[in-house]
């Protein structure tokens, strides 16, 4: 069982996204500052679209936090839709509300329109784009920044950089290609990787599929909303053993590996190196340039919906893939390491 657990609710334009989480030992300190900048990343990138002007999340703790410092209680998690007053009519949970007003029902190529309404039975696809929607991992960085805090305890770290936007492999041409996409009234997407420093060695194991490391930080980052493809490491694809994989050699009485390859990973444990995953995020299919498809009212063929979008959002899901790679890796260190308060932790932790 999990020890780092949580739940997140909330749809994208309803009245706020609220999540509870459980198994964060007492006495870590929460820095509310530290939560909201980590919105605050979320939120910008160029490429952005119109709601994020709107917005300005910032979150309200209300359980599980006294003085700054964690209770061991469950804490929870509120941000608040400050678009919701635009919405509050059609995002009425009161049947007597009902109203026609921003349903709509011509399916978005690539987004989850089409497979959920089957799914749920929904004839308005707002039904489905209200939860489907990426403002939903606004709740998942404010729950990675509480794991980034158990971890900044123990001294680790994480970051990330963009390394692709569409075709564009310098940083100096992103800007430049999503200004071309926006023009078109299209989308694009890219690839970013995430480090994070100072593990120790033996989190994850090799003795179950389940136990594995490498599969829960991939499963993490994949169900992000748009991405397509997560690596660990350097793509081993073309590789020869000899040279793919990291000699081991003694350096300053310590065991350490030359290169670092495997991503810090080996046998679905971490091996002391650099944790490195890549992943990569496809174009957002909401465009302003609609591709064709199905009216799932009329069954007749049509254009796709379009409301607002952003045309890219790749480093907003680099800060995405942080929180959920720091979620795993506090629950990996609760698992191992165990303990009620952060001083029983710090005694466990024998790195
Ligand atoms: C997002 C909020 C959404 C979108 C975007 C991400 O807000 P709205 O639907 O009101 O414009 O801007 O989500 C998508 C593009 C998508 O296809 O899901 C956010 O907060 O990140």
């Amino acid at each position: 069982m999990n020890k780092f657990r949580f739940l997140t609710a909330g749809e994208s334009h309803g009245k706020c996204l609220t999540a509870i989480i459980e198994g964060m030992p007492s006495g870590v300190s929460i820095d509310i500052e530290f939560i909201n900048s980590e919105l605050q990343r979320r939120q910008k990138g160029y490429g952005r679209g119109e709601r994020m002007k709107i917005e300005n999340d910032t979150v309200e703790i209300t359980s599980g936090v006294r003085f700054g410092k964690t209770l061991g209680s469950p804490i929870t998690l509120v941000i608040k839709n400050r678009d919701f007053e635009s919405w509050r009519k059609v995002m009425s949970t009161a049947p007597e509300d009902i109203t026609d007003d921003k349903a709509f029902s011509t399916f978005r190529p690539g987004h989850a329109d089409y497979a959920g309404s089957i799914k749920y039975n929904q004839k308005d696809l707002r039904n489905i784009l209200e939860r489907s929607s990426a403002r939903k991992t606004a709740a998942d960085v404010a729950v990675g920044a509480i794991a980034k805090s158990l971890l900044k305890e123990l001294n680790i770290t994480g970051v990330s950089k963009v390394t692709q936007i569409g075709s564009a492999c310098c940083p100096a041409n992103f800007n430049e290609e999503i200004d071309i996409m926006r023009s078109k009234g299209d989308s694009t997407g890219g690839k970013f990787v995430v480090l994070y420093k100072n593990l120790p060695v033996g989190l994850g194991s090799f003795v179950h599929w389940d136990r594995g490391i490498d599969g829960r930080l991939a499963q993490a980052v994949m169900s992000i909303p748009a991405v397509k493809v997560v690596e660990i490491g350097t793509n081993p694809l073309g590789y020869q053993g000899s040279t793919y994989h990291d000699e081991i050699f003694i350096k300053n009485g310590e065991i350490g590996h030359k290169t670092n390859n495997a991503g810090g990973i080996e046998g679905g444990m971490t091996n002391g190196e650099d944790l490195v995953i890549s992943a990569v995020m496809k174009p957002i299919p909401t465009m302003k340039t609609p591709l064709k498809t199905v009216d799932a009212k009329t069954l007749e063929e049509t254009e796709a919906h379009f409301e607002r979008s952003d045309v890219c959002a790749v480093e907003a899901c680099s800060v995405i893939a942080e929180a959920r790679i720091a979620w795993i890796l506090a629950d990996e260190i609760l698992l191992k390491y165990g303990g009620d308060s952060l001083e029983e932790l710090k005694m466990h932790y024998n790195k």
